[in-house]
């Protein structure tokens, strides 16, 4: 129990050490009056008188006391119907300490600074700063001089680069972004290969590429196609990649094909008289999604023969002008030709007993002449 409360004891007066040493750190005996906004100490001629208690914050050693002290100012003497300048008296009081501050206002016709337009937030480069390319984009309008763009100062280093302009009223901008400097040419972009079909519609392009993954939240990409998927061929699409001011070009040939194999029509069974041509364009019709019909190859395949009747498994073989082939079995029947062995014994015949005539006649003839 007597070690407990000696450790209590101890634990109290720790504490209160701790805490006279916060205090004697925080002890100081300065309220100071800062300016929030150093734009607001312009007032446009004629303009409104500002609320001038609203434009500064007091602290008292870092902390900001602006709610509890007493802040006085004297700013009688503030014409806003004369350009000038004018000192308006600020007083902070916070019981112990006590402070003044005299702030300079000027009254002008103009108090806009000019506006800068079309910086990047990074700059890149290879190898070297081109100076051209800080002032090939950036533009400075002023809501009263226009635009100045002439008048911007460009300062940089291997690091930042700060843009500053000033109007006639030296209301000045200044803007402040990164430079990077690279060892080589980046790949902004990889694009594979693009294949469209023909007659089909055209793909977005954009989907065949692949941005470079260090800038893949600041590239913007377009392109540029010429592709017309009605004729087979190659077509260039060009690609534009920008990385603020880094532009790459890119130029692929897209391929349009035609991959679909002709159709074919026809029949099963097919019965031709032996000695006759089998011309397939008769038993069979074709057609193709991109070649016209006649432009279709046709050739039948497989053992069979025309003088020879039988039955012929074959396959007929249709190929289109890119070469794509559809296969078509069928039976080829070519039958005895029945006239025709006719007409052979006929005129077989009539051959011999011609023949056997012209020996009778030869045979007269001699005899008569003997
Ligand atoms: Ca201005
Ligand atoms: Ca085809």
């Amino acid at each position: 129990m007597k070690r407990l409360f000696i450790a209590l004891v101890m634990l109290c007066v720790f504490v209160l050490v701790i805490q006279f040493n916060v205090l004697a750190s925080v002890e100081c005996n300065e309220l100071d009056i800062i300016v929030i906004n150093e734009d607001s100490l312009r007032i446009e001629l004629n303009g409104e008188q500002p609320n001038y208690k609203e434009l500064v914050k007091v602290y008292r050693c870092g902390v900001d006391v602006t709610e509890t002290v007493n802040l006085t100012i004297d700013s009688n003497f503030v014409d806003t119907a004369t350009e000038g300048t004018y000192n308006v008296i600020y007083l902070a009081n916070d019981g112990v300490l006590y402070t003044v501050k005299t702030i300079e206002f000027t009254v002008k016709e103009d108090i806009t600074p000019p506006v800068l337009n079309g910086y990047y937030d990074t700059y890149y480069f290879i190898h070297e700063i081109k100076e051209d390319d800080f002032l090939s984009h950036v533009e400075a309008i002023d809501d009263k001089d226009g635009d100045i763009t002439q008048n911007i100062i460009v300062n940089h280093s291997d690091v930042d680069v700060t843009f500053t302009v000033s109007d006639s009223a030296n209301n000045t901008t200044t803007v402040t972004v990164g430079v990077v400097i690279l060892d080589e040419v980046p790949e902004l972009l990889t694009i594979s290969n693009i294949t469209v079909e023909v007659h089909e519609d055209l793909p977005d392009f954009l989907d065949y590429i692949t941005i470079n993954e260090n800038y893949v939240d600041d590239i913007e990409v377009s392109y540029v196609e010429e592709v017309n998927s009605n004729i087979l061929g190659e077509y260039p699409v060009t690609y534009k990649a920008v990385l603020n001011n880094i532009q790459e070009e890119y130029e692929i040939d897209v391929q349009v094909v035609d991959s679909i194999p002709p159709e074919i029509i026809g029949i099963k069974k097919i019965k031709i008289k032996s000695g006759m041509m089998l011309n397939p364009t008769k038993y069979f019709t074709v057609h193709d999604n991109y070649d016209n019909d006649d432009d279709i190859q046709l050739e039948v395949r497989g053992y069979y023969s025309l003088v020879e009747p039988d039955m012929y498994d074959v396959t007929v073989v249709a190929t289109d002008s890119s070469g794509n082939k559809t296969e078509y079995d069928f039976q080829l029947i070519v039958d005895a030709d029945k006239q025709n062995q006719l007409i052979i014994w006929t005129t077989l015949s009539l051959g011999v007993i011609m023949i056997g005539a012209s020996g009778a006649l030869y045979y007269i003839r001699k005899k008569r002449g003997n």
